[in-house]
């Protein structure tokens, strides 16, 4: 598929998405949705590939829903086409995904970085769900993931000012992992996702599926999950050779990467 609205290439086993919407500060209309799940699923399913790094520009990550496409829709409209539900697509996907973000993720570009498992800003990166501005609320993920990355108090304050955060006070408040300058962010993050991707597949998603599991269960359940998963990855040739290789005092030769 050739697209439009994003840049896709890969460097060794990384995939790397480029919202490339320049006019638009990257804004996320239906094509750029269509385009990022045709992408990203494809990747997903790529045997090439064990991670993936969703970017935008130096400006703008993305500046948010359309808002020029969205402003006439309906109620009927938004139910019965589903709208904003296709985005779930792109955070199904099995594979770690991480977001690179400088400049401006506001509402949905605020909330597709937050579908990503991690995020690494720029040091000009600047983050907030201003729906509340426009008469609406975040509806990507954005009351709901933000809260469990931030807590409560900052969750609130964004989503009812409709302020932004800075990259300093974005990582003080666990939303962003990293912070590093603006002119090192694509390498910073393709280096990461090189490193997930140099790494047994299997024990990389089944982490990633588990810290995920935290969010969605009990403690005890998610620990009991948790401890399923390390028993099982001790059926892999890779944990064989993990710890053989460290008994061994060698580098591993992982199979399943
Ligand atoms: N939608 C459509 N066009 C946009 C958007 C947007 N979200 N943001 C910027 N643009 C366009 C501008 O209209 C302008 O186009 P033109 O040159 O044709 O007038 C161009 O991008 C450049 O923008 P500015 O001139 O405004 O640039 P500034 O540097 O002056 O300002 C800002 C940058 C502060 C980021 C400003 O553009 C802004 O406030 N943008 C809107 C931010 C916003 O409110 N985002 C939230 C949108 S609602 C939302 O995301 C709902 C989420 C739930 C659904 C998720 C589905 C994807």
């Amino acid at each position: 598929m050739a697209y439009e609205t994003i840049k896709v290439e890969t460097r060794d086993r990384v995939a790397i998405v480029t919202l490339n919407r320049p006019d638009a500060l990257n804004a996320l209309n239906s094509t750029v949705m269509t385009e990022l799940i045709d992408a990203t699923e494809g990747f997903d399913r790529d045997a090439g590939i064990g991670a993936i790094v969703i970017t935008g520009s130096e400006k703008a990550f993305a500046a948010g829903a359309d808002i020029k496409e969205m402003q006439s829709l309906t109620f009927v409209d938004n139910y019965l086409g589903d709208f904003i539900g296709g985005w779930d697509a792109i955070a199904r996907t099995r594979k770690p995904k991480i977001a690179a973000v400088s400049g401006y993720a506001l509402g949905g570009g605020c909330e597709l970085a937050m579908l990503c498992d991690f995020i690494i800003a720029s040091d000009t990166a600047k983050f907030g769900q201003p729906e509340i501005t426009l008469g609406v609320i975040p509806g990507m993920g954005g009351t709901q993931r933000l809260a469990r990355a931030v807590g409560k108090a900052k969750a609130m304050d964004l989503c009812l000012t409709g302020r932004m955060m800075d990259a300093e006070e974005a990582e003080r408040s666990g939303l962003v992992a990293r912070v590093v300058p603006a002119a090192e962010l694509l390498d910073v993050a393709i280096k990461a996702a090189q490193k997930i991707a140099s790494l047994p597949l299997p024990a990389v998603m089944m982490a990633k599926e588990t810290v995920d599991r935290a969010f969605e269960s009990t403690l005890s359940e998610g620990l009991r999950f948790e401890r399923r998963v390390f028993h099982s990855l001790f059926a892999t040739e890779d944990q064989k050779e993990g710890m053989a290789a460290f008994a061994e005092k060698r580098k591993p030769v992982f199979k399943n990467r």
